[in-house]
C-alpha cells in the first residue's frame, strides 16, 4: 500500500509554491467535484463511461474511478487530478443509505431525526474494509497517471456531512442540521467527533494508496455563523489536519498538501489560514488582495473564479483569468475556480480558462 511513498511531492511543490516556478493552473481541485462531472455528463465519453449505473456503483468500481478521473486530464491540459469519488461515501460507511437519485442529488430515505439515531450508525468503522474501494481506485489511478500530475484525495468535513446524514439531502437551510447545534450540543458534537476519527484514518488511508495532497471540503460552512463556526467546525478541521499529519508520521508515511476549501467561510479566513492546512480554497464572495492581507504569508490560496462567469465569451473568460492572477499574484497561488460548474456550462468555456491560466501564469513565470 505504501508503494508510492517518496515521489509525487517534488512535482507538486510547484503548485504549492515551494518553487520559484510557482504557479500553474491546478483546475482539478474544486472545479472537477460534482457540477464539472454533471456538465461533463453530456459528453459521450462520461456518458458511455457510466452506461446508466448507479452513482455509487461506479464510485466502488476501481476501473471505473480511474476513467472518470483521467477524462477530464485529457480534454484539457490540467496540473493535477481529483480522484472521481465523492463526500457521502463517508455516511455510508457508517451504515447509511443512499440514493443518488438523477437531476435531484443525493437522498437519505432515513435520515438522523433524533439524538437516539446516532445508535443506529455502525459504532466502529473498518475503515479499509468499508472504504477500500476507494483506495484501490487512487492506487490504480495513480498509477495510470503515470507522474504527469499530481492526484488529489479529498473527503467531506465533519459539518458539512452531519447536514446531509441529518437532512437527508441538499438544503438550502439546513435548518434540521442547525437545530441539532442549538438544542442538541452534546449530540452534535458526538457526531462530529465520530466522522472526525473516520476521516482521519480515510485520509491517511489515502495517501498510503498513492493520494499526494489531500482536500477537505467542508461545503456548507456558509450556513454558520463566527460562533457556531468556532465551536462545530473549525476544532474538527484543526484536529483533522494535526491528526492526519501526525498518524502519517507514525506510519512512516510522506507528508502531503492539504487543502481546506470552507464555502462562503470568509468570515473565519484569518483562522482558516491558522488551522494547519498548507492551502486555502477560496470562494467567488471574497477579493483576491482582501484574502491576502488576511492571510498573511500563511499559506497558499486557492480559487476563486466565479464558476458563472463560464457563461461569459471566451474572450471575457480570459480577461477575467488575468485580472485574477494578477491580484493574486503567480506566488503561493493555484488558479481555481471558487465552486463548481453547472452541467449547462460550455466545456470549451472551461477550456478557455485553462488555456487562460496557463498564458497568464506562464507570462508571469
Ligand atoms: O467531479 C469529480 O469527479 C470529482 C469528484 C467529486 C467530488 C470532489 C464528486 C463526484 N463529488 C465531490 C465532492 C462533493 N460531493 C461535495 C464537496 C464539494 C462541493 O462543495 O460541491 C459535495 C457537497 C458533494 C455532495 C454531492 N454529491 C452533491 C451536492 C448535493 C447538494 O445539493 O448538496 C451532488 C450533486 C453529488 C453527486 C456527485 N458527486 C460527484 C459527481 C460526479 C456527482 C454527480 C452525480 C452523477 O453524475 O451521477
Amino acid at each position: 500500500a505504501q508503494y508510492f511513498q517518496g515521489n509525487g511531492i517534488a512535482e507538486i511543490a510547484l503548485h504549492f509554491g515551494v518553487s520559484h516556478l510557482c504557479v500553474r493552473v491546478c483546475l482539478a481541485v474544486i472545479s472537477l467535484r460534482p457540477l464539472i462531472r454533471r456538465s461533463l455528463n453530456s459528453l459521450a465519453e462520461f456518458r458511455e463511461t457510466r452506461a446508466g449505473q448507479d452513482f455509487f456503483a461506479s464510485c466502488r468500481n476501481p476501473e471505473i474511478c480511474c476513467e472518470l478521473t483521467l477524462q477530464p486530464l485529457r480534454r484539457f491540459p490540467l496540473d493535477a487530478a481529483i480522484i472521481f469519488s465523492d463526500i457521502l461515501v463517508i455516511p455510508q460507511a457508517l451504515g447509511m443509505e443512499i440514493r443518488m437519485e438523477p437531476g435531484r442529488g443525493p437522498v437519505f430515505p432515513e435520515p438522523l431525526q433524533t439524538p437516539d439515531d446516532l445508535q443506529k450508525l455502525k459504532s466502529k468503522v473498518d475503515v479499509e474494509e468499508e472504504l477500500g474501494y476507494v483506495f484501490r481506485a487512487i492506487t490504480l489511478t495513480r498509477h495510470k497517471i503515470a507522474g504527469k500530475v499530481p492526484l488529489i484525495g479529498f473527503t467531506g468535513a465533519p459539518w458539512t456531512l452531519m447536514t446531509y446524514m441529518i437532512e437527508g439531502g441538499g438544503s438550502n437551510t439546513m435548518s434540521k442540521a442547525k437545530r441539532w447545534l442549538y438544542q442538541q450540543p452534546t449530540a452534535s458534537h458526538r457526531l462530529l467527533h465520530q466522522l472526525t476519527d473516520i476521516i482521519v484514518e480515510y485520509l491517511v488511508g489515502q495517501v498510503a494508496a498513492g493520494a499526494q495532497a489531500l482536500q477537505v471540503f467542508e461545503s456548507h460552512a456558509g450556513c454558520l455563523g463566527p460562533q457556531q463556526f468556532a465551536d462545530f467546525s473549525l476544532p474538527y478541521l484543526k484536529e483533522i489536519s494535526q491528526r492526519t499529519k501526525q498518524e502519517l508520521k507514525s506510519a512512516g508515511l510522506e507528508q502531503v498538501p492539504m487543502i481546506v476549501f470552507a464555502k462562503d467561510a470568509h468570515y473565519a479566513l484569518e483562522d482558516l489560514s491558522q488551522a494547519g492546512y498548507e492551502v486555502v480554497g477560496l470562494d467567488w464572495t471574497i477579493r483576491p488582495q482582501e484574502a491576502r492581507g488576511r492571510t498573511g504569508n500563511r499559506v497558499t490560496l486557492q480559487g476563486n473564479m466565479d464558476p458563472c462567469a463560464m457563461y461569459a465569451s471566451v474572450a471575457d473568460i480570459e480577461e477575467t483569468v488575468k485580472r485574477m492572477i494578477e491580484a493574486f499574484g503567480c506566488r503561493r497561488y493555484i488558479a481555481n475556480l471558487g465552486h463548481g460548474l453547472y452541467p449547462d456550462m460550455d466545456p470549451e468555456h472551461v477550456g478557455a480558462f485553462v488555456s487562460a491560466v496557463h498564458k497568464h501564469s506562464e507570462q508571469k513565470n
